[in-house]
């Protein structure tokens, strides 16, 4: 993304099922009404915007209380389109910014980038890890088990999308902010080798640090790196406006030097920004910061 200035194709998904929480689905637009074309073409990008996926608000799929996979049908339909849309922008020479809608938006992004990139690695922000499956989920959300199905574990209509063949090496992956894990994701984050860096991590060495291993990890047997960035990696007082807000979480110049440091190593190949929600967002602080955030991944510097 450096010398020549690829064409940036931006996706919205208005998806909220996989959170199960009102607001999130408002993301995409807010993320456009604070500006997000403007600072990319100021940046000297071309920026085309293909709209919305159509989701659906008849729910089609009955959700009962303990359910484990919550809105699964409306979910895989919206990511099999998903995926077919990255494809087809990355076919194009096109850079795909997915804007969302909640995580479990994932799923589609990143089989998607997969059918272009199959050594692709993947860098993880939030505050959550997402490998939940049917048998770990207390909540039966989909948006925590985004990264487990993108491994290829989970519910075989989401494994299946794209390809079940097609899905990340866990030692390609990394996680950066974490500090609400789930008992039954411990398990799986240990066994398959998946590195996570903590808040505790971030305190102790710093982002300048964690950034550099994490770039290294992501980036050793990869040709390409992608960006998940849930915004509820943020200090909620800086980002209100999540669904699932967690305390302790990334300042506002660590977050930016996070994905400054990811610009100039030059080897993203796809983003998507979600978890959005305006319904909490006292005055489109979070929206603001991320097409802020977006600002940086995409080269912005003040000098
Ligand atoms: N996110 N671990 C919790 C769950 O319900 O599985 C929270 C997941 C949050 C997911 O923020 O993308
Ligand atoms: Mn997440
Ligand atoms: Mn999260
Ligand atoms: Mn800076």
């Amino acid at each position: 993304m450096d010398a020549v200035k690829t064409n940036v194709s931006i996706i919205g998904v208005p998806l909220k099922y996989g959170a199960d929480r009102m607001g999130v689905e408002m993301g995409p637009d807010a993320i456009r009404s604070s500006h997000v074309h403007q600072r990319l073409e100021a940046l000297g990008y071309q920026t085309q915007d293909i709209g919305d996926i159509p989701v659906s608000l008849q729910k089609t799929d009955t959700c009962q209380a303990g359910e484990k996979l919550k809105y699964l049908q409306e979910i895989s339909s919206v990511n099999k389109q998903l995926c077919h849309l990255v494809a087809d922008a990355m076919g194009q020479g096109q850079f795909p910014l997915v804007l969302g809608g909640d995580h479990s938006i994932a799923i589609g992004t990143i089989k998607g980038v997969l059918q272009h990139v199959s050594r692709l690695g993947v860098i993880w922000f939030d505050a959550h890890t997402d490998v939940n499956t049917a048998e770990t989920t207390y909540s039966g959300n989909i948006h925590g088990m985004s990264l487990a199905v993108a491994l290829g574990y989970g519910h075989p209509d989401l494994i299946s999308i794209g390809g079940i063949d097609k899905k990340l090496r866990p030692e390609n992956v990394v996680i950066i902010g974490a500090r609400s894990i789930d008992p039954g994701e411990r398990p799986f984050l240990k066994d398959k080798g998946i590195r996570v860096f903590t808040m505790h991590d971030i305190d102790r060495y710093g982002m300048k640090q964690v950034m550099e291993e994490a770039l290294q990890i992501v980036t050793a047997c990869t040709d390409g790196v992608h960006l998940s960035l849930d915004l509820d990696v943020m200090d909620p007082a800086e980002a209100p406006g999540v669904g699932t807000p967690v305390n302790g979480g990334l300042s506002y110049r660590e977050s930016h030097l996070a994905m400054e440091m990811l610009y100039e190593r030059g080897v993203l190949v796809s983003a998507e920004v979600v978890e959005v929600n305006p319904m909490f967002d006292l005055q489109n602080k979070t929206a603001r910061a991320a097409v802020e955030l977006i600002g940086s991944v995409f080269g912005e510097r003040i000098l």
